[in-house]
């Protein structure tokens, strides 16, 4: 599935710090020289490629980048002091070009990589550097220079870390619409989705995930029925699965623990690796049971549950963050037993 998450910056490099034109006043020295030192430089931008962070989610929400402009130089031989330089974190695999030429300025395809985004404006020279044998009192100095500015396109290409399973309408498309910005259709009858679609995830700064929606599952998929089995490619990239259940479904006569159970052994038949993987059952629609909590724990124990489970309403949104933010631990191998040891 090819998926580009994209963002559209704005650097802006800072400006190089003015020289001085100062002269030497200290007494007993009647005739001080030049003292004017140089401006300093202005800070520059880079990108830095960061294994740790997955997606450009965050880049949609700081767009403009300045880096602080140098200092000017002063009296008494002192230079301005430079702008400190700013490093944008960037995920591995991040393409950036100007958004004006379409020029490709970095490719960052390793972990640490740094590319140049915006130079730094160089300072101005203090008039201490115009000192010559002709001209022993020079006012000349020189002001800094601007930083670059630019546009930039950033562009990277994304597969998805956590995927979504479960029986058409179970509820993956508006769980999917409630935790990103993607716009999977949603609808009240089976197979709604057709294609597999990926939404950015955000939880925190430098913490988003890339989330998979691909159509219903149903049993008897390997042999074909509803839309078979073989969308489930677009998941063996993932790390984490969340087997959504539906504890309302609109047939009474539906059993949801028999059906999840079905569906796990659909999973088992297409891939054995990616029945093993981390897999989570996300219980859907509890807006929709006075007893959701009974019908849950009915299923829990038909179907001799141990594993991570979490409640939702993906229509309201209700619980939604809690589940986002256990997967993005999982992901970034903060798992729950790891922590207990580290707090112990
Ligand atoms: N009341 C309620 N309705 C929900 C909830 N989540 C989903 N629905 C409804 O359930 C129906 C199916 O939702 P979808 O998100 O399209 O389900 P899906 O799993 O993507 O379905 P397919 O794409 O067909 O596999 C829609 O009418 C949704 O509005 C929920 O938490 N509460
Ligand atoms: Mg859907």
């Amino acid at each position: 599935m090819k998926f580009i998450d994209e963002a559209k910056i704005e650097v802006h490099a800072g400006k190089g710090g003015d020289g001085s034109a100062a002269f030497r006043r200290e007494k007993y020295v009647p005739r001080g020289g030049p003292s004017g030192g140089d401006g300093g430089r202005g800070g520059s931008i880079w990108a830095v490629a960061n294994r740790n962070i997955n997606t450009l989610i965050d880049y949609r929400y700081a767009r403009i980048h300045r880096a602080e402009n140098g200092d000017s130089g002063h009296g008494s031989d002192k230079y301005g002091r430079g702008g400190r330089d700013v490093e944008l974190r960037v995920p591995v695999g991040t393409i950036v070009r100007d958004a004006r030429s379409g020029e490709l300025i970095a490719d960052l395809a390793r972990d640490a990589e740094r590319a140049l985004l915006a130079k730094g404006g160089q300072g101005g020279i203090g008039n201490l550097h115009f000192k010559s044998s002709t001209n022993r009192a020079p006012r000349q100095f020189t002001r800094g220079l601007p930083g670059e500015s630019r546009q930039l396109d950033l562009e990277l290409r994304v597969l998805a870390d956590v995927g979504l399973l479960g029986l058409p309408n179970a509820g993956k498309s508006t769980l999917v619409r409630a935790v990103s910005s993607a716009r999977p259709k949603v609808a009240d009858y089976p197979f709604t989705t057709l294609d597999p679609s990926l939404g950015v995830v955000r939880v925190a700064s430098e913490a988003s995930f890339v989330i998979a929606d691909i159509p219903g599952l149903i049993e008897g998929a390997a042999e074909g029925a509803g839309l078979g089995h073989q969308f489930l490619r677009h998941l063996s990239r993932t790390r984490l699965l969340l087997h959504l259940v539906d504890i309302a479904p609109l047939d009474e006569d539906a059993d949801p623990a028999r059906d999840a159970h079905a569906l796990a052994q659909e999973l088992k038949k297409y891939d054995e690796a990616l029945y093993r993987k981390p897999r989570w059952l996300v219980f859907n629609k509890i807006d929709l049971a006075q007893d959701a909590d009974a019908r849950i724990a009915r299923i829990l124990r038909t179907l001799r549950y141990k594993g991570s489970w979490f409640k939702i309403s993906a229509i309201s949104g209700k619980g939604c963050d809690e589940l986002c933010n256990a997967a993005y631990r999982l992901l970034a191998g903060d798992a729950p037993g790891k922590r207990a040891k580290r707090a112990a």
